[in-house]
């Protein structure tokens, strides 16, 4: 009786476990019989086809073919319908995937990312479209979404899904402008060519109204470098020049350290009216756009001003490379005792750091030192495990007493994808390990829910025996964020690895499910319930994050966007990576 044999291996969280290995093979003697009674049965086929004639031969051959072709067809069609087929709200899977496959499944190229074939520089990607059914369930998302927004809140900011009204906040057709690109790349030619018109003849920045530096600089003047870019239509760079000198007030401060809030059209800055302070994320999450549009302009002047505000904030004191979220533009100094946080207000510090060493062909060295020494801060301060399953997180370390706060804000998703970016560009194997493990209580953070949906901020538990996460009523919400399907996709690209494809589907299930709506997609007010309450509002980042990060996410060529070519700023638009 043939039995399997167990043995052990370690799994991906570092604990024992049984995997079903070879069957034992069968006696020597058995085996050479049966390999003498194939030997002779296919001498006695070779000897009948030899007395054949040349037409039947020929006969023979021709129907071999067919058949052969036929059953070719008939299974790659299976393949497709089954595709299909997982379209539907009823086969939405709603199991946690097990992450064992993680450590089954091979890993295409050893977590590095493949060489950057060499050519011209100036190349740039051709996008041809959806290729397969999952990525034309994300194109018909997208043109949902364009299409209602189109409807009831053209050349807003957003549209509110619910009510079919209008929101602005900046005033700049804001759901336009940062999901162009997208229509771009998922080969969407009219609703891209409409969104460009828009631009060109509607978007101006004269308007004498406050906007959010930050927010401006990574939505609008992102966006329109990166259309830049893709298509070499100048009218974009002119819009993108026009912008970056009016945002330039920002930098007027005694320290030069960016003020939150500018008026366009009068191109001044000040503090935030609550506040004089700046959030450290935001001044430090400017620095790819004002490179770039000094490198596409020729004129130095942008990013030299936003490089400045990375050398200053590189020479104050850190605890371990860690910053307080809050600065002042006056003094150039933190806010002492501030929370620490890789969430809110803190997270694209440590994002930019690495993504600007990279934009520079890796010649900045100081950018890449306090990268690296940040990451060794959050394991030392921040990345604990829950309990009773270990499940590792990165928490907060609270303003004022810096004490260990075990929560985590969907925002700090982003950093899964971040860790494996350095360690493809030859960062150390616990930054893989550790982005792996991040991204599994990421998945969970969903997985967790009746929605399969994430909240706005999860808390963890440190000494329970039954629950390593729970969720309160008051950050219950889902804005339909990007940043854990942003990790998907890089380490998709990063490691072949197809389980990220598997959990990407059924996120995106879920969203189809409980935030689509006729006119639109809707944020939500609780995940904990099965029948959510609807918010009523679109993000313009669901456009150009959620699902641009999706549809690359679900590509065969997972290459399509090349991590070695570009890097992406933190509002999902690619930006070129230059030599120095
Ligand atoms: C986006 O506007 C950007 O990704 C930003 O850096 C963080 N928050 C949102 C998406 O969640």
């Amino acid at each position: 009786m043939k039995q399997p044999v167990l043995e052990t291996q370690i799994d991906f969280n570092g604990h024992q476990q049984l995997v079903p290995e070879k069957w034992k093979s069968d006696s020597p003697d058995l085996v050479a019989d049966q390999n003498q009674a194939i030997l002779l049965s296919h001498r006695k086929i070779i000897r009948r086809w030899n007395r054949l004639s040349r037409l039947q031969r020929s006969i023979f051959s021709a129907l071999f073919l067919i058949i052969a072709a036929s059953v070719i067809l008939f299974y790659s069609s299976k393949v497709n319908t089954t595709d299909l087929y997982k379209n539907g709200d009823s086969n939405i899977i709603m199991e946690p995937l097990k992450n064992v496959s993680l450590v089954n499944e091979p890993i295409a190229n050893d977590g590095q990312l493949k060489k950057a074939a060499e050519g011209d520089p100036n190349e740039r990607p051709i996008f041809t479209g959806p290729s397969n059914a999952r990525q034309y369930a994300v194109v018909e998302s997208f043109k949902h979404a364009w299409k209602s927004y189109k409807e009831h809140a053209w050349g807003h900011d957003n549209l509110k899904p619910l009510s079919g009204m209008a929101f602005d906040w900046f005033s700049l057709g804001l759901t336009i402008v940062d999901g162009l690109d997208t229509a771009y790349i998922m080969g969407l030619t009219e609703e891209f060519e409409e969104g460009k018109q828009w631009v060109k003849n509607e978007l101006i920045f004269t308007k004498s109204k406050d906007v959010n530096f930050f927010e401006v600089t990574i939505r609008v003047l992102g966006a329109l470098l990166t259309n830049y870019h893709f298509t070499q239509d100048e009218m974009f760079l002119n819009k993108a020049k026009d912008l970056g000198d009016r945002l330039m007030a920002a930098f007027s401060s005694p320290s030069g350290i960016p003020y939150s809030d500018v008026n366009l059209g009068t191109k001044t800055a000040h503090a935030p009216e609550w506040s004089h302070y700046s959030t450290t994320a935001e001044v430090t999450t400017v620095q790819l756009e004002f490179r770039e549009l000094s490198r596409a302009t020729n004129d130095p002047v942008y990013e030299d001003a936003a490089a400045a505000v990375s050398e200053k904030i590189h020479q104050l004191p850190k605890k371990h490379g860690l910053v307080p979220i809050f600065i002042n533009p006056n003094t150039g100094q933190f806010l002492p005792h501030a929370t620490i946080t890789l969430g809110a207000r803190g997270d694209s510090y440590y994002e930019y750091l690495l993504k600007q060493w990279l934009q520079t062909g890796k010649t900045i060295n100081y950018l890449l030192d306090d990268y690296m020494t940040a990451i060794e801060g959050v394991r030392e301060f921040l990345a604990m495990r829950s309990s009773p399953n270990k499940h590792l997180f990165i928490g907060e370390l609270s303003a004022g007493s810096e004490s260990f706060n075990p929560k985590m804000d969907h925002l700090t998703c982003f950093l899964p994808g971040t860790l494996a970016l350095g360690h493809a560009n030859d960062l150390p194997d616990w930054h893989m390990t550790m982005a792996e493990e991040l991204l599994y209580t990421c998945y969970l953070t969903y997985a967790v829910h009746p929605t399969f949906l994430a909240p706005e901020i999860t808390h963890f538990n440190m000494a329970s025996a039954t629950n390593d996460m729970y969720t309160k009523t008051a950050d219950a919400h889902n804005l339909l964020r990007p940043e854990f399907v942003e990790s998907l996709w890089y380490m998709y690209q990063i490691t072949g690895n197809t389980t990220y494809q598997e959990w990407g589907w059924q996120i995106f299930q879920s969203l189809e499910k409980y935030a689509k709506v006729p006119n639109g997609y809707t944020s939500l007010a609780n995940v904990k319930s099965d029948k959510p309450l609807q918010r009523d509002m679109m993000e313009s980042f669901f456009l150009s994050e959620t699902l641009k990060y999706l549809y690359l996410l679900f590509s065969e060529d997972r290459f399509m966007i090349d991590l070695n070519k570009y890097v992406i700023n933190s509002e999902a638009h690619p930006l070129p990576i230059h030599k120095n």
